[in-house]
């Protein structure tokens, strides 16, 4: 008003301030559905500012943090619909400078979970300088947007209090669902492991590594770290694997051999669409 330089017509580069440490447009609890049917198209026109392979990164703040968002998958659009609907908004209000990344297995071969993550981990960094990864099943949603979708001090468990579990961690060193480490955490660790084919066992083997390598998961408020599953019968090429047991007895042994330095699969496609990128790959089979 009263100063003059306010007035004038040359362009200043306006430096953007940092975000602020919790973002201010949070709406706390959400009320999370399956029943409506839910498109592509739709999800895309309430999400404009999504640019090309799912990205995002806040207008008004600098973003402390590049978080990648790695979701392992084979088969399953109608639960990533839902999963785009909720997440894109949320991760948006919470301000987060963000990529969306489907890491799908090709073939009918057994499922290998933590490989694609993985997987997803070195597909995203040749995309871009990440230096935070949120892993995330792609039927599960957060039903409180203070769960903020970034990294912390230790490697960090987001899905604490799911409905399927009663609104509680099923037992004190589960880590399944959506866990986040920064790049440094994750290289601690050696990555995940790669052997774990079927289902079951590869997070509590990622939650031995954590520990092991002098690290203390942490965890949000049982109150805001709620999550609504999307309700589906076992998909097939997922029977529990029956070795699981015993592999998490051995993980001191297995994690410096087993993990992202021995990591090999076969880049088969990477396709940006306006939501989200996909990699397909073939990752192999049981031995
Ligand atoms: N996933 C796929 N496709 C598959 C298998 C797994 O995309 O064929 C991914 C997906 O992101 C899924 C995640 O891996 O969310 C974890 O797999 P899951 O959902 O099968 O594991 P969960 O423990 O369910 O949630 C196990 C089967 C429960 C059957 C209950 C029947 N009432």
């Amino acid at each position: 008003s009263g100063r003059p330089e306010a007035n004038h017509t040359v362009p200043t580069t306006k430096p953007i301030p940092p975000c602020p440490e919790v973002p201010p447009g949070l709406v706390g609890r959400l009320l999370i559905e399956f029943s409506s049917q839910m498109t592509l198209e739709r999800v895309q026109r309430e999400n404009p500012n999504v640019t090309e392979g799912g990205r995002y990164s806040p207008p008004d703040c600098r973003a402390r943090q590049k978080v990648a968002i790695i979701i392992p998958f084979r088969h399953r659009d109608h639960h990533l619909k839902y999963w785009l609907h909720y997440l894109h908004p949320i991760l948006r209000r919470q301000k987060i400078d963000y990529g969306i990344y489907i890491i799908n297995q090709l073939g009918e071969d057994t499922f290998n979970r933590a490989k694609l993550l993985n997987v997803g981990y070195t597909e995203a960094l040749k995309d871009a300088e990440y230096d935070c990864f949120i892993f995330s099943d792609v039927d599960l949603i957060p039903m409180d947007d203070h769960n903020l979708y970034h990294c912390y001090d230790q490697p960090r468990h987001f899905a604490i209090a799911m409905d399927k579990f009663g609104f509680r961690l099923p037992y004190a060193g589960y880590f399944g669902g959506v866990s986040g480490l920064s790049k440094k955490q994750f290289l601690k660790i050696n990555g995940f492991p790669n052997e774990y084919w079927g289902w079951g066992g590869e997070d509590d083997d990622i939650y031995n590594r954590i520990t092991l390598n002098g690290m203390k998961v942490s965890r949000p408020d049982v109150k805001i770290g709620r999550y609504r599953m999307i309700k589906h019968e076992r998909d097939k090429h997922n029977e529990p694997n029956p070795q699981r047991f015993n592999k998490i007895q051995n993980t001191k042994n297995t994690m410096r051999k087993d993990g992202i330095s021995s990591l090999v699969y076969r880049l088969v496609s990477v396709k940006k669409y306006p939501l989200y990128t996909n990699i397909s790959v073939e990752i192999g089979k049981p031995p």
